[in-house]
């Protein structure tokens, strides 16, 4: 039988046509809002379209259909950003249920409505999405299942190219008016973009050390956990081959025997595992971790446990990685190896606002494993939201560039 064509659709067609390619994204509408104030005129382009982080801008910083890592020309000259989300979908490190190679469009689903009303973050005082900050999300680092060593090769190969790129702002006004240049922090005399990246599991945090270290040295490390991920291999992975050394329990410890983190100066927050034994804390502390557990909120509250990260890290270069386990299983049930007793997504939203001014050189959100997820996303979501509160901080404390002088 021959379906007809009705004329209706026929003479709708050329008009549907015309307007692909021109729908105006929330950030990018060039007609006037038609209302004054942060909104934006298209709430359909909320759902609609390819999903990025927020609608922000795609990169395409890699070249996913062959896997392939560029050498030169990874981002094209007056194309430069000063923060990219950038997802790692490495699963293969993970002790019990795997999925997180999902999260990074897990998050990016549940980013999808960040921009609706504008992006003004009421509590920051600051809209990250109309500020001096190009942000982009470059897709995915190109990662291998089958090989744990060629994909730790390749993240932080491609997390590296993407940190060594130059960023778009690399000069700030100071408090007088005078144009300041230099870098803070860096070892390679340029200023950096910052990478947020999507993960995966926890084991990403090795090559992404291990790419930081490249550009600003050993670094202070906030974690936020229920896990200390400290652990010996002979404890965790029983370290029957050096592939199997390196997961997503150890990799701190691997990272800071490769002196990749400040020792003394870094701090885990929100831990409440079990432990194969009290020595397991001796050796967290040899890697350089101070420790708040879960439970020391209802003591000192989130602004005691704000005081106690300020305390270890400020002054220094920091890099942020959030575990989202760290939230109670109520929260964030779609997580490899959750642990009740955890914080409220209220709790960690605070916390994280209370770090605003600290050096943030990069961030990671991990762990998020979508195949858990309830029907209402609420893990992707508040895994979104969580990383719009430290693409804020990024935003408001500015470049990092030394204004001292
Ligand atoms: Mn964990």
């Amino acid at each position: 039988m021959r379906i007809r064509t009705t004329p209706t659709f026929v003479s709708a067609a050329p008009e549907a046509f015309a307007c692909v390619g021109s729908v105006p994204f929330p950030l990018q509408a060039a007609e006037p809002l038609l209302i004054p104030g942060d909104g934006e005129p298209t709430a359909d382009s909320i759902f609609s379209g390819v999903t990025t982080f927020a609608h922000l801008p795609f990169g395409a910083c890699f070249s996913p259909l062959t896997g392939s890592i560029p050498d030169t020309d990874l981002v094209k000259p007056g194309n430069t950003f000063d923060i990219a989300f950038v997802g790692t979908p490495f699963d293969t490190g993970t002790s019990f249920r795997p999925g997180a190679r999902f999260g990074p469009n897990g998050i990016r689903q549940g980013s999808r409505r960040l921009t609706l009303y504008g992006g003004y973050n009421v509590a920051l005082d600051v809209n990250p999405f109309k500020d001096w900050a190009r942000i982009v999300d470059c897709g995915d680092v190109p990662v291998t299942p089958y090989d744990n060593n060629m994909a730790i090769e390749q993240m932080t190969k491609g997390h590296k190219k993407l940190l060594h790129t130059a960023a778009k702002a690399t000069t700030i006004k100071g408090p007088s008016g005078k144009t300041h240049t230099k870098p803070l922090y860096t070892k390679t005399g340029k200023v950096h973009p910052r990478i947020i990246t999507l993960g995966g599991d926890h084991t990403i945090v090795l090559p992404i050390l291990r790419s930081i270290n490249s550009a600003y040295g050993p670094v202070s490390v906030i974690h936020f956990d229920s896990h200390l991920d400290t652990w010996q291999p002979s404890v965790f992975g029983a370290g029957r081959s050096k592939t199997a050394s390196i997961n997503h329990g150890t990799y701190f410890w691997h990272a800071a025997r490769e002196g990749l983190i400040r020792n003394g100066s870094s701090v885990h927050a929100g831990i409440r595992t079990t432990l194969s034994g009290p020595s397991d804390y001796r050796v967290d502390k040899e890697a350089g971790f101070q420790l708040n557990e879960a439970r020391l909120i209802d003591q000192i509250g989130t602004q005691g446990i704000i005081d106690n990260i300020r305390k270890a890290v400020e002054g220094n270069p920091v890099y942020l990685s959030i575990d989202i386990d760290v939230l109670d299983p109520s929260a964030a049930p779609a997580t490899g190896t959750p642990e009740t007793g955890g914080w409220s997504s209220r709790e960690l939203r605070t916390i994280i606002r209370g770090l605003e001014g600290l050096d943030i050189v990069g961030a990671d959100l991990v762990e998020v494993s979508p195949p858990y997820d309830n029907q209402a996303e609420v893990t992707q979501q508040v895994a979104a939201d969580v990383l719009y509160e430290v693409m804020s901080l990024m935003v408001k404390r500015g470049p990092l560039i030394d204004v001292s002088d």
